[in-house]
This record gives C-alpha cells, sequence and structure tokens, in this order.
C-alpha cells in the first residue's frame, strides 16, 4: 500500500503535508499489498541465515511485499536501512536490533511517519516502548539460566569447574542476556567462569578467541559458548590443540542450529540450549494485526527446547534448519 504522491506539484505539497504529519496507514490505493521494510543483522552464523530464510518464506506465504536489508552487523548500516523505508512509506517495519542501544532517534522517525515497528528476534534497552509496537523473540536469560542449570546438575560434586564463556556480540540483547542468565544458575556454586571475550556469534570469532583461552589458561574444563557458531569454531581450536572436545573440554551452546546439532549428537558438543529462528510466520501475522490498527501483545516470547547428546541424535532427521 504505498503511498502513490499525485503529478501535480500542489497536490503534492497538499498530500506531503498530510502524510508528514504522520497519518500513517495507506493512501487508500487500489492496491491492498502490505509492503514490510525488514533489516535484518547480518548472515553471520547459521541460525541467522535460518532466520532470514523463514521471514522471506513467509512474507512471500502471507502475500506481504518485503523490502529486505543485510546490514552486515553494523549498527549504522540498519539505521539507514530504517531511514529509506520511512523515506519509501512502507506500511510496517520490522528489524533485528544488532545492539540494544542508540535506536531511540531513527524509531522516533518512523513513529512521526505513522510507520509501525515491530522488534523480533533481539530487543533494545530504551525507555520509550511507544517506540514499537512489540517484540517477537526468545527470552535470552532463561536461555543462559538452562545452559548454567545443566552444568551444575551436570558437575554435582566436583570440587571446581573452570569455565570459559565465548560472549555474542558486544552489547547485544543476546549476549548481555545469556551471560546473566548462565551466572544467575551458577551463583554459589564450584563453578567459576574464569575468562569471557566476545566472539562476535562467529565460527572464526570464537576459534580465535579459544585458542587465545587455551593459550592462557591449562585447566579449562567447559567453554560456554553464546551460540553454535563460535562453539563449532571453538572445537576447532581445541583439537588443534590435541585435546578431545566433548570430553577433556566439555561444550555448552546455545541454538540447535543443524551443524551444532550434528555435533552434539557425536559427542563434540555436550548440550545445546534452543533458540528458535522459525519467526516468520508470527512476524507476518503480528504484521498484518498491527496494520490493521488491531491491538497486539507487546512482548511475543518463543517457545523452545533444550538436547542432550541421546535428544540430538533422535530430533536431528526432523530439524527444519
Ligand atoms: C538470537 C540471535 C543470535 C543467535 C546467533 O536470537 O540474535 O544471533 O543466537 C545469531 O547465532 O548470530
Amino acid at each position: 500500500m504505498l503511498r502513490k504522491l499525485v503529478a501535480t506539484a500542489a497536490a503534492v505539497t497538499l498530500f506531503g503535508a498530510l502524510t508528514a504529519c504522520g497519518s500513517g496507514g495507506s493512501s487508500g490505493s487500489a492496491d491492498d499489498t502490505i509492503v514490510m521494510g525488514f533489516a535484518q543483522v547480518g548472515a553471520e552464523s547459521g541460525w541467522r541465515t535460518a532466520n532470514t530464510k523463514s521471514v522471506q518464506e513467509a512474507a512471500e506465504r502471507a502475500g506481504i511485499e518485503l523490502k529486505f536489508s543485510d546490514a552486515q552487523q553494523k549498527q549504522e548500516n540498519q539505521i539507514k536501512a530504517i531511514r529509506s523505508f520511512v523515506q519509501q512509506r512502507v506500511d510496517v517495519i520490522a528489524f533485528s536490533p544488532v545492539v540494544e542501544t542508540g535506536w531511540d532517534t531513527v524509531l522516533l522517525e518512523a513513529k512521526r511517519a505513522g510507520i509501525p515497528v515491530i522488534l523480533t528476534d533481539r530487543s533494545i534497552d530504551s525507555d520509550d516502548e511507544s517506540l514499537y509496537a512489540t517484540f517477537l523473540g526468545s527470552d535470552f536469560v532463561e536461555e543462559g539460566r538452562k545452559a548454567g542449570e545443566w552444568l551444575v546438575e551436570e558437575t554435582e560434586g566436583e570440587s571446581r569447574v573452570n569455565v570459559v564463556e565465548l560472549e555474542g556480540t558486544t552489547g547485544a540483547a543476546p549476549a548481555i542476556d545469556r551471560h546473566t542468565g548462565f551466572v544467575e544458575a551458577i551463583e554459589g556454586t564450584n563453578i567459576e567462569i574464569i575468562a569471557s571475550q566476545t566472539g562476535d556469534f562467529t565460527r572464526s570469532g570464537g576459534k580465535q578467541v579459544m585458542e587465545a583461552f587455551l593459550k592462557a589458561h591449562d585447566d579449562i574444563d567447559v567453554v560456554y559458548a553464546h551460540n553454535d557458531d563460535m562453539g563449532l569454531g571453538a572445537i576447532e581450536a581445541i583439537q588443534a590443540a590435541g585435546k578431545k572436545p566433548g570430553e577433556d573440554i566439555k561444550i555448552i551452546t546455545v541454538d540447535a542450529v543443524k551443524d551444532g546439532m550434528q555435533a552434539l549428537a557425536e559427542g563434540r558438543i555436550n548440550f545445546i540450549v534452543e533458540c528458535n529462528p522459525l519467526l516468520g510466520d508470527q512476524l507476518m501475522e503480528l504484521a498484518k494485526k498491527v496494520v490493521a490498527g488491531e491491538e497486539v501483545p507487546h512482548r511475543v516470547v518463543v517457545e523452545e527446547t533444550t538436547f542432550t547428546q541421546e535428544q540430538a541424535a533422535e530430533a536431528l532427521p526432523d530439524r527444519k534448519y
């Protein structure tokens, strides 16, 4: 329902003045197709690739025209994309904020233009909750808790357990919250995080940081990686150091993408907390309601589970991503 400015200068001025006041909604054009601007984080991990595929296929199924941008994990690129969607007068904007802060200005521009915003996957840290209609995504603190609780149970009775942590992108909601939840779960136990560093959610980042951890520490018992990709990179570093991943050094990751589940089933990872990337259909349904001016919950939490090595072997054949 892209607004079609009329041809004459006078009409455009009048029409422009109306829409500039954030009238929102469509210009009543004959074409009722909803146009969504989607500003994706990037293509940094298997999770992200699966998430992009889910959004694109769901838009197709829902008959929603998708304008898609890949920010290559740079906030300035996401901000540019959102500004461009506002200028194109799309009907709704959805995005996964690469980091939690620095969004108020551009989201205020979308609000003033009358274009609703949906946060998907990651959230923002803002005092103004009116800047977005709803946030559809996982509870990352709970994901961190699940990882920590498994380790507490797994290492019951051991005198001391040294953990190195491969953190996600600095400032990103999943990185901040997965750390918070894990620390909560291990509080008061024999488990200690002896080193933490960001691997930026990438396999290469996880490998480089793990190589440095192995050089600096000879008493690493566990790797807690904020996503499978960094955990898979850590496996490469552990093997190169002549140690057995999953045995000499236990590995816990988050996501449960196919490569991670394969390593789990083969014993190179010990436990995975699922983070479901298949948000596309829910996003499109929320978008239709928001564009129609219907009430939607301000927070929609995505359901997900956990996997042990045995459960991974069973689940692998049916995994969609
Ligand atoms: C989590 C998502 C994270 C994944 C990573 O919802 O934002 O970003 O855990 C991805 O794999 O890079």
